[in-house]
């Protein structure tokens, strides 16, 4: 049977690919499950620092599988919690995520992609929520996490109009990191992904941490929860070696702790 998630080590770097080629990577629970376990794998390990999840040129995913979720009823959807289950892996993931997008991210996997940390987008990129053409309507995030990155017009215009925002356009609306081109992006995203990882794991845990806040509480609650973390962060012997090697003029050597 084809694995429909595939992972690779790069150093420090987990890489987790969607491998459903003749469906446009569409999630099912399989890939959604796969996703997760990889997750588990690399959120143990620690010599990783750093996780990316891709697709393949075509598509990053293409949407949740139509054709599985089709004949669902009601009480299937919510006694199954369909998606839901498994889906929130990539979120409570403590080491940061990017997902390298080329191709479509449409439905489930823009959703998917802004679950992630970041989004380095190849310039073949495609982001939409289409799922009002089939009658139904994003239930993975798309209406609340397109608004905070877009902003409202350009949501409800993409969630409403089913219209795809290419690559260029998703950046200028600070949808994505960066726009790389098409045959650099895994190269590219791998490298960003290294640079991360090479850093004292507990101090990027920290800091993902510390942005997320700014999405769930007031200024003031945020930057006192940021103030915390930082005066926390004196006790890491990685800031003792860190700023010693810079007085010293060397590279810092961190262990992690
Ligand atoms: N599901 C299943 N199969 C898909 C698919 C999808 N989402 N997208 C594409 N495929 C399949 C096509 O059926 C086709 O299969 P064959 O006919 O070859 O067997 C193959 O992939 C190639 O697709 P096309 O022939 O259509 O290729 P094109 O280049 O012409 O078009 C396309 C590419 C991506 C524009 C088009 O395939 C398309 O519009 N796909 C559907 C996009 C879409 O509507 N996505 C939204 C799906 S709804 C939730 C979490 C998530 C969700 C909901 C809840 N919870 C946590 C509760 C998510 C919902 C959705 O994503």
């Amino acid at each position: 049977m084809t694995q429909v998630v595939l992972t690779e080590v790069h150093g420090k770097v987990g890489l987790i690919r969607i491998n459903r080629p003749e469906a446009m990577n569409a999630l099912n629970n399989n890939v959604v499950d796969g996703i997760g376990a990889a997750i588990d794998t690399f959120e143990a390990d620690e010599n990783i620092g750093c996780i990316v999840i891709t697709g393949n040129e075509k598509a990053f995913a293409a949407g949740a599988d139509i054709g599985f979720m089709k004949d669902f009823d009601y009480m299937h959807a919510y006694k199954t919690d369909f998606i839901t289950r498994n889906w929130e892996r990539v979120k409570t993931a403590r080491k940061p995520v990017i997902a390298a997008v080329a191709g479509f991210a449409l439905g489930g996997g823009c959703e998917m992609a802004m679950m992630c940390d970041m989004i380095f987008a190849a310039d073949t990129a495609k982001f939409g929520q289409p799922e009002i053409r089939l009658g139904t309507m994003p239930g993975a995030g798309g209406t609340q996490r397109l608004p905070r990155a877009v902003g409202k017009a350009k949501a409800m215009d993409m969630c409403l109009t089913a219209r795809m925002m290419d690559a260029a356009e998703a950046e200028k609306s600070g949808l994505v990191a960066r726009v790389i081109p098409a045959d650099h992006l895994l190269e590219e995203t791998l490298k960003a992904a290294t640079t991360i990882a090479s850093f004292s794991l507990p101090v990027i845990m920290m800091i993902k941490e510390s942005v997320n806040r700014a999405y769930e509480s007031s200024l003031n609650e945020g930057l006192l929860f940021e103030r915390r973390v930082f005066h926390s962060a004196f006790a890491l012997e990685d800031q003792k070696e860190g700023m010693a090697a810079f007085v010293e003029k060397r590279k810092a050597v961190f262990k992690n702790r």
